[in-house]
């Protein structure tokens, strides 16, 4: 950007990012960045996003009524994630705020650590090396670490967008299972096609998967999608796979289902209240649990942060954005 004597918008990077994006986004603007990392109260973020014109979030930074009414200059908040559970979207549009997301350039990476959750849940990988390092390993027994196939078997995907589309199409294509999927939309037929999968009621899904997917975006209508009920109509050799977001599943109840053995075992990248992990999941042996690392190759982040830098960049040199999430 040329040096035209007027000053630089500021902007605030709300957690640390890619130094490569940081000096980026110093080409345009004014950048206050926390590249130590510090997790800020509600108060502190506040204080930080004074006279700041965009803020760069992750996911976790809650943007509601209470910051927008603090913080008058702020234009656009864009978040490093697909997911925008941590916006008030109608708080933000009323406010004039621009908010955008990171779609797309996750898509393929999250699907496929969605399969390798499901894998390693199925096939009992962590909990195997554990008993390995532990030194109980002696000896071989025809039963040792049994788990279920995933060849051959049911998928159900609860949440059929781009992430769960791309499950369905490694499940179906890959290991020959048979898809069936619930949406609060049915696929058109040409999608329904290409995912070789079929629409089911929830019910009906629960009731006949062997190995249960979720995709579904976290909204109050979402919130513990499965519960105990859920968890006691799935078969007791089934799967359960959170990649979605933490709220979606009852941790407590379904803690309880993997002790009672209501379900085999649950592999799980989201939690209720993370980074905090509910006391029993952490007890429990048959649950794989990873710290909200789907997104997680160096490709794939380094993207969502251009993908959110590059709107920051739009909106406040007056272009649309790329993904906006309202129109204020
Ligand atoms: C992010 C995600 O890494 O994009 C999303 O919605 O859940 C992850 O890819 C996470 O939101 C960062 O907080």
């Amino acid at each position: 950007m040329q040096n035209t004597g007027v000053p630089k918008p500021a902007i605030l990077m709300s957690r640390a990012v890619f130094p490569e994006v940081i000096a980026r986004l110093q080409q345009y603007f004014d950048v206050t960045a926390n590249q130590q990392d510090e997790i800020w109260t509600k108060a502190q973020f506040i204080s930080h996003l004074q006279g700041k014109r965009g803020v760069f979030t992750t996911g976790g930074e809650r943007v509601d009524a209470g910051v927008l009414a603090a913080c008058p200059d702020l234009k656009i908040c864009a978040n490093m994630a697909v997911g925008y559970n941590n916006f008030d979207l109608p708080a933000m549009t009323a406010a004039g705020v621009q908010a955008t997301n990171a779609p797309d350039v996750l898509t393929e990476t999250t699907a496929d650590f969605g399969f390798a959750l499901l894998m390693a849940t199925a096939r009992r990988v962590t909990e195997s090396e554990h008993y390995l390092r532990a030194g109980h390993w002696t000896q071989w027994r025809y039963d040792m670490f049994t788990g279920s196939d995933i060849h051959g078997s049911t998928l159900g995907i609860i949440g059929m967008g781009r992430i769960g589309q791309g499950i369905a199409k490694r499940g179906a294509h890959g290991f020959g299972m048979k898809v069936v999927y619930h949406n609060r939309s049915r696929l058109s037929t040409e999608l329904e096609a290409q995912c070789k999968a079929t629409y089911v009621s929830k019910q009906e899904l629960l009731k006949t998967a062997d190995h249960v997917m979720l995709v579904v975006p976290y909204s109050p209508e979402s919130h513990h999608t499965i519960g105990a009920a859920e968890l006691a109509r799935m078969k007791p050799s089934a799967t359960l796979v959170n990649i979605a977001r933490g709220g979606i599943v009852d941790d407590a109840a379904l803690a309880q289902a993997l002790r009672d053995k209501k379900i085999a075992a649950a592999g799980l990248d989201v939690f209720e209240g993370e980074p905090s992990v509910h006391p029993d999941l952490l007890t429990v042996p048959n649950v794989v649990l990873t710290p909200h690392i789907a997104s997680a190759t160096v490709p794939t982040r380094l993207a969502m942060a251009n993908l959110a830098a590059d709107n920051l960049i739009a909106v406040l040199t007056g272009k649309p954005p790329l993904t906006p999430l309202n129109t204020p």
